[in-house]
C-alpha cells in the first residue's frame, strides 16, 4: 500500500496547476458569463500534451496512465469546469472506447490526430427519450452494403459542435451497435445548444443523423456489442466526471479559506468561529474522501483490475461532495457569495452536473447495488 504519487504525477500535478492558473483562470468567470467556448485553451492543452495524456506515443500521446488523466481533469476543474469536462469528454468518452475496441487503422485514423489535440472528440449515446435508460434508444442504424444508414438524434452532447469525431450509438438489425462518425460525414447535423445552468463555456448541443452514411469499418466492438461498449466507455468516464467534481469542490474551498480568513465579523476573521471553521473541516474531509475514491478507480484502472464499481463509488461521493461543498462556500461568503464578484456561485452553478451526467446519482446506485451482489 502506498499512498504517495509518484514523482511523474507530483510534476503533471504542478504543471496542470501552472497551466490551469495562467491559461485557464483569467477568462473562466468571462467564459462562462458569455457561453463561450475558448478553443484557444484546447490548443494550448494539445501544446503540453493533456489532449493524450493516457495514450501511448504512437497514438499521439505521452505514454502516461489514467491517474495523470485524473489529476489533470481535476487541476483544470479546481478554475474551470467546462475545461475540465472538455478533456474529459475528450479522453474518456471519445478516445477510450477507440483505444480499447479500435482496429489498428481506426486509432491511427481516429485516436491519434485526437491525442495531438488537432481533433476534438465528443460522445453521444442519450436521446430525448432515453437517459437513465440508455438501452432503450430509438435511433436506427440500416445496413446499405458497405454503409450504415443513421437515423434519429441524440441529446446533451458535451463538445457537440466543437468536436470532429463523434462516438454515436444505434440500433442495427443485431442490436446497438458503436459507430465512428466524422462531423463532415453526409447526413450529419448539429441541432439545438442548450442553454444551461452551469458548465456553460463547455457546449452542449443536439446532433442529428438524416440518413447519415457511415462506412462499416467505422463500427467499433463489433456488430451488435454496442451497448457494452456504451457501460464500459462510461466505467471510465464516470471516473473522470468524478475527478471534475473534486477540482471543483477544491476550488470552492481554497477561495472559502482565504475569504474567511480575510474577512472580519465581530471583531475577528470569521474563520475563528466554530461555525465556520467546523464547515471547513468537514468539507475538507470530503474531499481528501472522494480524492482518494478517485485516485483508487484510477489506479486500478491502470492496473487492468475491474473498476466499474470503484468508479461508480467515486463518482457518487465527489458528485454530492461538489454539490454540498460549494454550496457551504456559498454559504460562507454570505451575501457576496451569491454575487458574481467572487467565483463561488459559479462552482456551485457548475457542481449540479456532477450528479446528474454520466449517470445520475441514482443511476451510480443502481451500479453498485448491483455489483454487490454479485
Ligand atoms: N460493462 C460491461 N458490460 C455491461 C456493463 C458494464 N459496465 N453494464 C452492463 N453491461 C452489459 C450486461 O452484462 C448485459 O449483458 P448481457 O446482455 O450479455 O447479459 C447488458 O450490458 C445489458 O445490461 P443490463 O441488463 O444491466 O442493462 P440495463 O438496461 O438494465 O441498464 C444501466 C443498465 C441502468 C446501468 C444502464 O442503462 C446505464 O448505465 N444507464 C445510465 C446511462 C448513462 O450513464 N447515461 C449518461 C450518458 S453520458 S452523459
Amino acid at each position: 500500500m502506498n499512498f504517495a504519487l509518484s514523482e511523474e504525477h507530483k510534476m503533471i500535478r504542478k504543471m496542470v496547476r501552472d497551466f490551469a492558473n495562467k491559461e485557464v483562470a483569467p477568462t473562466a468567470a468571462e467564459r462562462d458569463e458569455e457561453e463561450r467556448f475558448d478553443i484557444n485553451i484546447f490548443d494550448k492543452m494539445a501544446e503540453v500534451g493533456l489532449t493524450g495524456i493516457p495514450w501511448p506515443e504512437k497514438y499521439g500521446g505521452i505514454g502516461s496512465d489514467y491517474l495523470a488523466y485524473c489529476i489533470t481533469v481535476e487541476e483544470l476543474s479546481r478554475v474551470c469546469a467546462s475545461t475540465g469536462v472538455t478533456l474529459s469528454a475528450h479522453i474518456s468518452l471519445a478516445g477510450w472506447p477507440i483505444y480499447t475496441f479500435g482496429t489498428e487503422n481506426q486509432k491511427m485514423r481516429y485516436l491519434k490526430p485526437m491525442a495531438e489535440g488537432k481533433k476534438i472528440g465528443a460522445y453521444g449515446l442519450t436521446e430525448s427519450g432515453s437517459g437513465s435508460d440508455a438501452g432503450s434508444m430509438k435511433t436506427t442504424a440500416r445496413r446499405e452494403g458497405d454503409y450504415f444508414i443513421l437515423n434519429g438524434a441524440k441529446i446533451f452532447i458535451t463538445n457537440g459542435g466543437i468536436a470532429d469525431i463523434y462516438i454515436v450509438f444505434a440500433r442495427a438489425e443485431e442490436g446497438i451497435t458503436a459507430f465512428i462518425v466524422e462531423k463532415e460525414f453526409e447526413g450529419f447535423s448539429i441541432g439545438k445548444k442548450e442553454r444551461k445552468m452551469g458548465i456553460r463555456s463547455s457546449p452542449t448541443t443536439e446532433i442529428i443523423f438524416d440518413n447519415c452514411q457511415v462506412p462499416v469499418e467505422n463500427v467499433i466492438g463489433g456488430i451488435g456489442s454496442g451497448f457494452k461498449v456504451a457501460m464500459m466507455t462510461l466505467d471510465g468516464g464516470r471516473n473522470g466526471i468524478a475527478a471534475q467534481a473534486v477540482g471543483i469542490a477544491q476550488g470552492a474551498l481554497d477561495a472559502a479559506l482565504v475569504y474567511a480568513q480575510e474577512r472580519k465579523q465581530f471583531g475577528k476573521p470569521i474563520i475563528a468561529n466554530q461555525g465556520i471553521s467546523f464547515k471547513l473541516a468537514d468539507m475538507a474531509v470530503s474531499i481528501e474522501a472522494s480524492r482518494l475514491l478517485v485516485y483508487q478507480a484510477a489506479w486500478l484502472e491502470t492496473k487492468g483490475e475491474p473498476y466499474g464499481k470503484a468508479s461508480a463509488m467515486a463518482k457518487l461521493m465527489a458528485g454530492d461532495t461538489a454539490m454540498s461543498v460549494t454550496t457551504e462556500a456559498v454559504q460562507i461568503f454570505g451575501g457576496y457569495g451569491y454575487t458574481k464578484d467572487y467565483p463561488v456561485e459559479r462552482f456551485m452553478r457548475d457542481a449540479k452536473i456532477t450528479q446528474i451526467y454520466e449517470g445520475t446519482q441514482e443511476i451510480q446506485r443502481l451500479v453498485i447495488s448491483r455489483m454487490l451482489t454479485k
